[in-house]
C-alpha cells in the first residue's frame, strides 16, 4: 500500500442500531472503505481500550501503528471533519454539535427510562423530546426549510437527527405507551424533510434497505 493510499477502516460494535448510525451513515456518504466487526461480547471486552464500543480503528496506510478512537460522538466528528460534512465555519460547526450533543442526552436518557428509570426521568425525557424537536425545527427554518440543516446538501446533522430517531424507535422504553407513535406524530414537516432526504439519498439507500426491520423510520 502506498502512502497515498485512502485509509480503511474497522469499526467494532454490536449487531444492532445502537448509537453508531450516524457514524455507519457518515462512512458510507464519504463512500469510505470500511468493513464492521461484531466481537463476542464479554469474551472480547478487555481487549477494547476502554471495554467499550463503538472502537474505530483506521488501518495505516504508512507503516505507523493503526490509529483507534473511542466514544461514538468523537468518531463521528473525526469522520465528519475529514471528509467535510460539517461546515468548516466554527459557529456553524459548534450550532451542529450543540444540536448531536442533545440529541444524544435524549437518547441516553430515552434508554434510562428502558432500563427502569421513573416517572421523574419519564417527564424530563417527554419535556426534552419536545424541546428538541422544536429546537431542530427552528434551525431547519432558518436554512430556508429545504430538508438540510445546513446549505443545500447533506451534513453531519442530518445523518445524526436520522440515526438519533433510529436509536430511540429501534430501542423503546416499554414502560411508556406508545412511544414511538406519539413520538412520529410530533415530528415536524421540516424534519419530515430531512429523513426522506436521507433515506432517499443514493449512498444510503442500499444500506437503509438492508434492514427492513428498523427502515425506513416512517415507512
Ligand atoms: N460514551 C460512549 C458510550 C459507550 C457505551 O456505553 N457503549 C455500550 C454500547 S452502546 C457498550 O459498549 N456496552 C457494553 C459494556 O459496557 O460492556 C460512546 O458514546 O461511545
Amino acid at each position: 500500500m502506498t502512502a497515498s493510499a485512502p485509509p480503511t477502516y474497522i469499526l467494532h460494535y454490536f449487531n444492532v442500531v445502537g448509537i453508531i448510525e450516524p457514524i455507519r451513515l457518515l462512512m458510507l456518504a464519504a463512500k469510505a472503505d470500511w468493513t464492521e466487526v461484531h466481537p463476542e461480547w464479554p469474551q472480547e471486552k478487555y481487549s477494547q481500550p476502554f471495554g467499550r464500543m463503538p472502537v474505530l480503528i483506521e488501518k495505516s496506510t504508512d507503516g505507523s501503528p493503526d490509529f483507534m478512537l473511542t466514544e461514538s460522538r468523537t468518531i463521528e466528528r473525526y469522520l465528519a471533519r475529514k471528509y467535510g460534512f460539517i461546515p468548516t465555519d466554527l459557529k456553524h460547526a459548534a450550532r451542529q454539535e450543540q444540536l448531536r450533543d442533545l440529541q444524544a442526552d435524549v437518547g441516553i436518557l430515552s434508554n434510562e427510562v428502558r432500563l427502569g428509570a421513573g416517572d421523574e426521568a419519564k417527564e424530563r425525557l417527554n419535556y426534552l423530546i419536545g424541546r428538541l424537536i422544536e429546537f431542530h425545527t427552528e434551525v431547519l427554518r432558518e436554512n430556508g426549510d429545504n430538508g438540510y440543516f445546513y446549505g443545500d446538501k447533506l451534513s453531519y446533522i442530518d445523518m445524526s437527527l436520522y440515526g438519533f430517531f433510529k436509536l430511540i424507535f429501534a430501542h423503546p422504553p416499554t414502560s411508556i405507551p406508545n412511544y414511538v407513535a406519539d413520538i412520529k406524530s410530533r415530528i415536524t414537516p421540516e424534519i419530515a424533510k430531512v429523513i426522506a432526504n436521507v433515506e432517499s439519498h443514493p449512498l444510503l439507500r442500499e444500506h437503509i434497505d438492508s434492514r427492513p426491520e428498523f427502515y425506513p423510520l416512517f415507512g
